[in-house]
C-alpha cells in the first residue's frame, strides 16, 4: 500500500498539471479550493486518473472469510439514544437522511432492504496494520441517494454515528458523491450470512471498500448531504480525520 500511494504521489509530478485541468470547478467552493491543494486530494484525482472510477476492490471467497471479524474502535457505544435502540433490538431504528435532498427520509432497515441488496466478501484494512475477510450484506448507497433526490451543489456525504469517543466527540464520517455511488458502497445491516454483531457497527455501517477502515463508520445515525464539511466537527472531514488522518484514505 505504501508503494501504491509513493508510486501515485510521483505520478502527480509526472503528470503535472494534466490531472488538475478539466475537472470539475472547484475554485467555485473554498473548502473545494482548500482540498485541492492537499497532497491526499491530488493523490485522489491520479489515482482516479489511472483507474477508471468504477473499479471494483477486489472480491474474495467464501473460503477466504475470517474466522472472527475482529472489531475495532467503538465496541458498545453507551450514548442514551443508542442504549434505548439497543435494548428494543433496534426494531424503533430510522436512519435519518437529509441536508442536502429533494426528500428527507427516516428509512427503517425493511425500508433499505426495499431499496436493494447487494453482497459481497471484501477485505477489511486498518490503518493500525491488520486485515479481516468479511461478507457484508447491504444496501447500495447509490440507491439511497437515488430515493432522496441529491440536491444540485451537494458534494459530500458526511455519517453522523450514535457514539462519542473520547467522552463527547461523536464519530462521523464523510466521501464525497463519487465514492458514495461506487456500486460496492454500502450500508451494511449484514456479515458473514448474519445480521450485523453490535461491535461491528448494528444495526447500520458503512462499507467503502476502496478505503481505510476508519472510513468504514459504524453505527449510523443520520447522513447528511452537504456541499462543504468545513463546519462539521473540527472541519476535516471525520473524526480521525481531526486527530490528522488523511481525509482520502485510499488503498
Ligand atoms: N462509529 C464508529 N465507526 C468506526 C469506528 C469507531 O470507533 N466508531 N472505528 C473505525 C475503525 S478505525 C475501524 S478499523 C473499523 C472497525 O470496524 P469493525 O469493528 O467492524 O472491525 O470501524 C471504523 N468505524
Ligand atoms: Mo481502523
Amino acid at each position: 500500500m505504501t508503494d501504491r500511494r509513493a508510486f501515485l504521489r510521483n505520478t502527480v509530478l509526472a503528470l503535472g498539471g494534466a490531472v488538475l485541468t478539466g475537472c470539475d470547478r472547484v475554485s467555485e467552493s473554498d473548502t473545494g479550493a482548500k482540498v485541492l491543494e492537499s497532497a491526499e486530494a491530488v493523490t485522489r484525482r491520479v489515482q482516479r486518473f489511472l483507474s477508471p472510477s468504477r473499479a471494483l476492490a477486489r472480491e474474495y471467497t467464501e473460503a477466504d472469510i475470517s474466522a472472527v471479524f475482529k472489531p475495532n474502535g467503538s465496541i458498545l457505544p453507551d450514548t442514551p439514544a443508542y442504549q434505548a435502540l439497543l435494548r428494543n433490538g433496534f426494531a424503533d431504528y430510522r436512519l435519518e437522511v437529509d441536508g442536502m435532498v429533494e426528500r428527507p427520509s427516516r428509512l427503517s432497515i425493511e425500508d433499505l432492504k426495499a431499496l436493494g441488496t447487494r453482497t459481497q466478501i471484501t477485505r477489511h484494512d486498518c490503518v493500525e496494520g491488520w486485515s479481516v475477510i468479511g461478507k457484508w450484506t447491504g444496501t447500495p448507497l447509490a440507491s439511497v441517494l437515488d430515493h432522496v433526490g441529491a440536491k444540485p451543489g451537494a458534494r459530500y456525504v458526511v455519517f453522523h454515528c450514535f457514539d462519542n469517543y473520547e467522552e463527547d466527540t461523536p464519530y462521523y464520517e464523510s466521501i464525497d458523491l463519487d465514492e458514495a455511488r461506487h456500486p460496492q458502497t454500502l450500508l451494511a445491516y449484514g456479515l458473514n450470512g448474519g445480521g450485523l454483531p453490535v461491535a461491528n457497527g448494528a444495526p447500520l455501517r458503512l462499507r467503502v471498500e476502496r478505503q481505510l477502515g476508519y472510513k468504514h463508520a459504524k453505527y449510523l445515525r443520520r447522513i447528511e448531504l452537504v456541499s462543504s464539511f468545513a463546519d462539521i466537527g473540527e472541519g476535516n472531514g471525520g473524526y480521525w480525520e481531526d486527530n490528522g488522518y488523511e481525509w482520502y484514505a485510499g488503498i
